[in-house]
C-alpha cells in the first residue's frame, strides 16, 4: 500500500462518512478514520485495511491523539456533524445548539488545523468539507443547525480564501436530504418521525454524495471545486420537496 496517498475522513461510523472512506479506498487512498464510535468503524478496517482511531471533534485532546503521527495528508473530509431538534427558536435548548456549533464548526476547525500541516507536506492536499443546504437556506425549526452550517460555510470559504499561493485546495459539498442516520439524531432516537421526512421522495444516499466527494478529490491539481450544492431529484430548496 506504499506510496498511495493518505485520505483522513472525520465521523466515518455510518452515513456519508463511512461511504466516502469507502469511495476513496477504492480510488486508491489509503485511509485514516475516526469517529467516537470506534466499533462501528471496525468493517472498515476489515475490508479496506483502514486506520481506524478514536476521535471527538469537540475535543482538543482527542483530535491532537487522532492526528498523532499523520506526517503527510493529501485529503480531509470534514464530515463529523449532524443536527439536534427541531425546536423553534423560542423553544430551542442552547445545550443542543451549543453542541451542533462545537461538532460542526470547532470540530472542523480543531481537525482543520491539526492536519495542515500534513496537507500543506503533501504538496496536493484537499480539504474537503461536508456543509449542507441547511448553510444556504434557513428553515423553521432549523435555526441552530442553520447557523452552525452557515458557519461552516464561511470557515470552507474564507479558508479557501486564506490558502491562496498554497498547495491546498479547499472544497465544500452542500447535500439537501441524504437518507442515513442523521434525521434519527435530529428527531433524538425517534425513528418513526426521522422515516416522515423521506416519505413519499427519494432522497440522495450516502454513496451518492461519497461520489461526489471523490470527484472532487480527484480533479487535476490546478482545479478547485469550490462549491457543490447537491440534492435529490425531488427537492428544488430546503422546503420544496416533491412526495407521490
Ligand atoms: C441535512 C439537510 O435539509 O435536513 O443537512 O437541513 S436538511
Amino acid at each position: 500500500m506504499a506510496g498511495r496517498p493518505l485520505a483522513v475522513v472525520t465521523g466515518a461510523s455510518s452515513g456519508i462518512g463511512a461511504a466516502s472512506a469507502r469511495a476513496l479506498a477504492a480510488a486508491g487512498f489509503d485511509l485514516v478514520v475516526g469517529a467516537r464510535r470506534v466499533e462501528r468503524m471496525q468493517p472498515l478496517a476489515d475490508e479496506l485495511g483502514a486506520d481506524v482511531r478514536p476521535l471527538d471533534v469537540t475535543d482538543a485532546g482527542s483530535v491532537r491523539d487522532f492526528c498523532a503521527g499523520i506526517e503527510r495528508c493529501e485529503v480531509l473530509v470534514n464530515n463529523a456533524g449532524g443536527a439536534i431538534g427541531t425546536e423553534p427558536v423560542a423553544e430551542a435548548d442552547p445545550e443542543d445548539w451549543r453542541t451542533m456549533y462545537e461538532t460542526n464548526v470547532l470540530g472542523t476547525l480543531h481537525v482543520t488545523q491539526a492536519l495542515l500541516p500534513a496537507l500543506v507536506a503533501s504538496g496536493d492536499g484537499r480539504v474537503i468539507t461536508i456543509g449542507s443546504i441547511a448553510g444556504r437556506e434557513p428553515y423553521p425549526g432549523g435555526a441552530g443547525y442553520n447557523a452552525a452550517k452557515h458557519a461552516v460555510s464561511a470557515f470552507s470559504r474564507v479558508l479557501r480564501m486564506e490558502l491562496l499561493g498554497q498547495p491546498v485546495r479547499v472544497s465544500q459539498i452542500d447535500p439537501g436530504m441524504v437518507e442515513t442516520e442523521f434525521s434519527v439524531t435530529r428527531f433524538r432516537g425517534d425513528a418513526d418521525a426521522a422515516a416522515k421526512v423521506y416519505e413519499g421522495m427519494t432522497p440522495l444516499s450516502a454513496d451518492d454524495v461519497a461520489d461526489a466527494v471523490v470527484w472532487v478529490a480527484t480533479r487535476p491539481k490546478h482545479v478547485n471545486i469550490d462549491q457543490i450544492l447537491m440534492l435529490a431529484t425531488d427537492q428544488s430548496s430546503a422546503r420544496v420537496v416533491h412526495r407521490r
